[in-house]
């Protein structure tokens, strides 16, 4: 079996999607998700003018062979646009393998540690009460666990909130510019520990809680957060300070028994090496698409076992339907699962593009069993929404300083 062609698709049903199609000669095919967020074209030409030369001829079945060839082989290793390249291709090649022995791709990893995924779903709000209505409706449709966010009193289009356009910023797809956003830490670490108090005041312990800082603290300044938030146990705190300097995240964790999540923006493992082997975090959230594929997820879950750091994939909607299936093979798979992000199977639109074999049940994401990922990517609904240049947002201090958004 060789490859023959592939293919790259950038299609926006209301955001980009890169989607990668690799095609067999004996007319087997697979589907990846490339998508990096507001850098896409980026990923499209990497793809296009320095992978998929070297691609043509090679079989397909060699999964780990490729992925050495496109990592190591390139020299120039790591990076979102490389492993985004890299993480379509090896999903697309997993792909293939399940469809060519008839199995659905958890089965190639081993097989099944559980029957379904937990998930946690989002609750925003422009204020506490509308962030907690938005919980009390997330609980009634069967979730376990969900992640507030709430504006910040005193600033104006706080991340994880609607913003002006009063839908959710994943979803929006006209920014042919940066929105700039205002951040202030003093005003957000006084408010937020009332979000939480309310919460459980109304709802109890028995619903699981999770809050994302987006990396806007420094290390002392998500310890704090941290023993703040203690009497609400949350199932842990996401991305409570950039980690570019992994040991400061011994910092929070000498001072606080809150649980830790972090790696949405990671590469590769050595990007949590440190975290992980010191113990710092509890949960790894780095993705299968900007991770180069399911080929080293396998193996950073692994890894990551041996010091109690369980998987907990970012499952945001800039993600496509295909790393969403990539992270249910993995979730299904991995004995170290924790908890999956999962915001909704998406608009009409999304779905006349992308077929998946995914179902929400109470809580839980089920996986109906196809030989592959289970993914069907319909190409002349695709056709119809042209690429539309988009950025996420960036934030600065209220005196100008550019910060973490
Ligand atoms: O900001 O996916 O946990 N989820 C997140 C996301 C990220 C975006 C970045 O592209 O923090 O909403
Ligand atoms: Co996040």
């Amino acid at each position: 079996m060789k490859i023959q062609e592939v293919k790259v698709f950038v299609s926006c049903p209301g955001r980009n999607f890169v989607t990668v199609k690799v095609i067999t000669d004996e007319g087997v095919y697979g589907l990846g998700d490339a998508t990096l967020n507001g850098r896409e074209m980026a990923v499209v030409a990497y793809l296009e003018e320095h992978i998929i030369p070297c691609l043509l001829g090679r079989d397909p079945q060699q999964i780990e062979d490729i992925w050495q060839y496109l990592y190591k082989g390139a020299y120039w290793r790591k990076g979102p646009v490389t492993m985004a390249a890299i993480g379509g291709i090896d999903m697309a090649l997993w792909d293939i393998k399940g469809k060519i022995a008839g199995l659905p791709v958890y089965q190639l990893l081993g097989g099944k540690s559980r029957e379904s995924v937990m998930v946690y779903g989002h609750a925003n709000g422009e204020t506490i009460k509308e962030t907690l209505d938005n919980l009390g409706k997330l609980i009634d449709q069967g979730f376990k666990a969900v992640r507030l966010q709430c504006a910040i009193p005193g600033l104006e289009g706080t991340y994880g909130t609607l913003g002006e356009k009063k839908d959710y910023y994943e979803l929006q797809s006209d920014r042919p510019l940066p929105p700039e956003q205002l951040w202030s830490t003093s005003k957000y670490m006084n408010f937020i520990p009332e979000l939480f108090e309310q919460a459980r005041q109304q709802y109890g312990y028995a619903v699981q809680l999770v809050h994302d800082v987006h990396s806007r603290l420094t290390p002392i300044e998500a310890a704090n957060l941290g023993k703040l938030l203690e009497p609400y146990k949350l199932l842990f705190l996401e991305d409570a300070s950039p980690a570019d300097n992994q040991d400061g995240y011994q910092i929070i964790r000498n001072h606080t028994t809150t649980p830790l999540a972090i790696g949405e923006v990671f590469n590769t493992v050595w990007d949590a090496k440190d975290l992980i082997v010191n113990q710092a975090i509890d949960y790894l959230r780095i993705a299968s698409t900007h991770g180069g594929g399911i080929t080293p997820l396998k193996k950073i879950a692994n890894f990551a076992d041996m010091f109690n750091v369980r998987m907990a994939p970012h499952g945001a909607p800039d993600l496509s339907p295909i790393c969403h299936a990539a992270h249910a093979h993995l979730n299904i798979w991995a004995p170290n699962f924790g908890i999956q992000e999962f915001i909704g199977f998406g608009t009409e639109k999304l779905n006349s593009v992308f077929s998946h074999p995914l179902s929400f049940d109470n809580g839980y994401i089920r996986l109906q069993d196809k030989p592959g990922l289970g993914v069907e990517y319909h190409e002349e609904e695709a056709a119809k929404y042209k690429y539309k240049r988009s950025y996420l947002p960036v934030t600065r201090l209220e005196d100008g300083t550019l910060w973490f958004w």
